[in-house]
């Protein structure tokens, strides 16, 4: 299956020649950062960016570290997620107002948000989307996402021009993305880029193994980054490196930068994923660099 109708990228190899199916390499690196999530506690984690103020101050200090996508999670006034839309809409408006990082909204929310709402999401006009291929156990909760819904998340990314980044947290998931593309075709921007999200109790394992095995699963001519919960944060980093692929860190995922050290902010994981990519010879991307490969347009 050919999902990019645009002609080659010279920066781009693509890996696995043997294998079935072969996931486009570049040479640089994408890193996203996904700063606040649903799940922490402000109270309990106080560098948790939640006001607008702290999340561009965030984003900024991000984008110069080497971040090009900001996978976005709001708080309300109260620091509670919220699926507000006249704050998502700010939010939309004013991280591209600061900064050039592709702006991608969570459509996940957290695990008590309705279909509804989370369809909604779009609505507020981000770049870009998260898009859950599949329900997990989270935990002692269960992240819910059935065929019907996945379903109608893609058609709407596809009417409104909203370029759609596939999550997979367990191995099923990738049959699931293959279904959708199969029944319902590319996304906007013609491109498929996927993120691993290795490590929630409930989904698949943050390890080299498992990630090499999603990975060859995936579909042709897809780009992908992963993302490890918690402590699996570094061995999948060193995995996704290692097979030619992107990364997500941020707070989100893990709030700890070692055993027993509590992370100070975003930057500095930002900054790690950075150093560790130099260190593989694929530095970071700049967010055009990332445009170009998701299919995401620039700004007018
Ligand atoms: N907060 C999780 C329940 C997404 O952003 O799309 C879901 C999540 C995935 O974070
Ligand atoms: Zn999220």
């Amino acid at each position: 299956m050919t999902n990019n109708p645009r002609p080659p990228d010279p920066a781009i190899n693509v890996a696995g020649q043997a294998s079935q199916h072969a996931t486009a390499v570049h040479r640089a690196t994408l890193i996203t950062v996904a700063p606040t999530g649903a799940e922490s506690d402000k109270a309990a984690v106080p560098a948790l960016p939640v006001t607008l103020d702290e999340l561009l101050t965030t984003a900024k200090d991000c984008e110069a570290a080497g971040a090009s996508v900001i996978h976005v999670h709001i708080r309300d006034a109260g620091a509670e997620p919220t699926l507000d839309l006249a704050r998502l809409t700010d939010t939309v408006a004013a991280l591209r107002e600061g900064t050039e990082l592709i702006v991608q909204l969570s459509t996940g929310g957290a695990v008590t948000d309705g279909f509804a709402a989370r369809l909604a999401v779009l609505d507020a006009r981000p770049d870009a989307c998260s898009l859950t291929c599949g329900t997990v156990n989270f935990g002692d909760e269960v992240f819910s996402n059935p065929w019907g819904f996945i379903r109608d998340l893609y058609a709407r990314t596809q009417e409104l021009g909203v370029v759609p980044e596939f999550e997979l947290f367990d191995v099923g998931h990738i049959a699931t993305l293959h279904r959708l593309l199969a029944g319902l075709g590319a996304p906007h921007g013609g491109h498929v880029h996927c993120d691993l999200v290795m490590g929630v109790p409930g989904g698949m394992p943050g390890n080299a193994e498992t990630l090499v095995q999603a990975v060859s699963a995936l579909p042709e001519g897809a780009t992908w980054s992963a993302t490890g919960i918690g402590r699996t944060s570094l061995p999948v980093m060193f995995a996704a490196l290692a097979a030619g692929g992107h990364l997500r860190v941020g707070m989100e995922d893990t709030v700890s930068f070692a055993r027993g050290r509590p992370v100070t902010g975003n930057l500095e994981l930002v900054e790690r994923a950075a150093t560790l990519a130099g260190l593989a010879q694929r530095p970071p991307m700049r967010p055009a660099q990332a445009r170009a490969m998701l299919g995401v347009s620039s700004r007018s």
